[in-house]
């Protein structure tokens, strides 16, 4: 073997050539021991390479943080971790995977300019929840924790609004007007409204105005999902004290159709559902079901293909797959009733979701076509 000539002359090199080799992977820090370096360069060498090695795992995590902002599922109490901790800027959310509005939202939020809260006051628990007025028609969101049912109700109040629809009553109930302006006002900054606290109910008395500015009384109402869990006892005296009254109802069954959720237990939710509404003449006073495909934007590829936005088929190989019961029991329901209630379906997604907390792209088109349908399920103030 030829003697190796940078080795035999060790301690003639400056530091700086014996750390360019290093880094260049040239020659390892035991050959420099072996050939006999100096021990105070040696010392020194070995606090560069273990900057060096440090550098190197910084960028690369770095790197791999950068590409979890690009995924619109990362959830947001990573992105403020990464904030917080300084692995990124806001800076980073300029970025040509990832919206301006989000980027812009997010930086308004970490400055204090919007905060995200949803008044409690707007709220109400089971024992404080009110009789429903009557006049009007009772409108029930229901689905499991998570759904979706608030946003859905966000949605449907925001494009009211921006239409021009909207009326405000709450001569029972004036809170849930709060809670309706919060809903409006976070989902006009982009922002999904934070989760209803558990165990509380929303009430919200609206009139919506229809294309003869004639106005429909609506009562609209979200049941905390963890009630119709079938770990609980479904169907107590509670849910039952709101249900049972004179006015006519309009059901919404909000389906998490997220791959990740289990839709098993949806399923058997609702079945038992319908079996309470059934025992306790509520679905005699019903004039329609929406069953609603929430979250379309997350639903796998294999129900998605389809021809257009308005096709009633959208969801329906969904639907029919992994609510057969349902449906099935939905529809012997309808036929031993005297009201014949109507069954719809309706994919529903609020538009482009970032970080389970942001939307971009808000999907104002599905919220329309369910409002155009309440206008045609529901009496008007002559
Ligand atoms: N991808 C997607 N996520 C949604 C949509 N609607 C709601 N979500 C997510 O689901 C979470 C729970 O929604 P929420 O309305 O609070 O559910 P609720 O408990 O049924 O009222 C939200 O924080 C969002 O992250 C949607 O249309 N698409
Ligand atoms: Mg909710």
């Amino acid at each position: 073997m030829t003697p190796d000539m940078f080795l035999l002359g060790i301690n003639e090199h400056t530091l700086e050539v014996l750390k360019n080799k290093l880094r260049e992977g040239r020659y390892t820090l035991s050959d420099y021991e072996r050939a006999g370096l100096s021990e105070s360069k040696l010392i020194e060498l070995t606090a560069f390479k273990r900057q060096e090695e440090e550098k190197e795992r910084a960028y690369k995590s770095r790197a791999q943080v950068i590409s979890k902002l690009s995924n619109p599922l990362t959830s947001f109490i990573d992105i403020n971790n990464y904030l917080d901790s300084s692995q990124i800027t806001i800076d980073d959310f300029i970025n040509d995977e990832i919206p301006d509005s989000i980027g812009k939202t997010i930086r308004k939020y970490r400055n204090g300019e919007i905060n995200f809260d949803i008044s409690n006051e707007g709220v109400t628990s089971s024992e404080d929840f009110p009789e429903l007025p009557s006049g009007r028609m009772d409108l029930y969101f229901i689905g499991l924790p998570s759904s979706g049912k608030s946003t859905l109700l966000a949605g449907l109040l925001h494009e009211a609004h921006k239409s021009g629809r909207l009326k405000v009553d709450g001569k029972v109930n004036w809170k849930g007007n709060i809670y309706s302006q919060d809903l409006i006002e976070n989902l006009n900054q982009g922002v999904i409204p934070e989760p209803t606290q558990t165990g509380r109910y929303i009430f919200i008395e609206s009139s919506l105005c229809d294309d003869n500015n004639e106005e429909h009384p609506l009562n609209l109402i979200e049941v905390p999902g963890e009630r119709w869990d079938a770990t609980n006892r479904v169907g107590s005296a509670d849910e039952l004290k709101h249900l049972k009254n004179e006015n006519q109802k309009v059901m919404f069954f909000v389906i998490d159709a997220n791959p990740n959720r289990p839709v098993i237990k949806q399923s058997t939710a609702f079945n038992n559902l319908l079996t309470v509404f059934k025992e306790n003449g509520v679905l005699d006073q019903t004039l329609a079901v929406y069953i609603i495909v929430n979250k379309f934007d997350l639903i796998d590829d294999q129900y998605r293909s389809y021809s257009g936005e308005l096709d009633p088929c959208v969801g329906l190989n969904y639907f029919n797959e992994h609510f057969l019961s349902f449906k099935n029991n939905l529809i012997t329901h309808r036929e031993n009733g005297d009201l014949k209630f109507e069954i719809i379906l309706f994919p529903y997604s609020i538009g482009d979701v970032w970080y389970g907390k942001f939307v971009s792209k808000l999907n104002r088109l599905h919220a329309a076509n369910i409002l155009n349908q309440m206008f045609a399920d529901t009496f008007s103030n002559r």
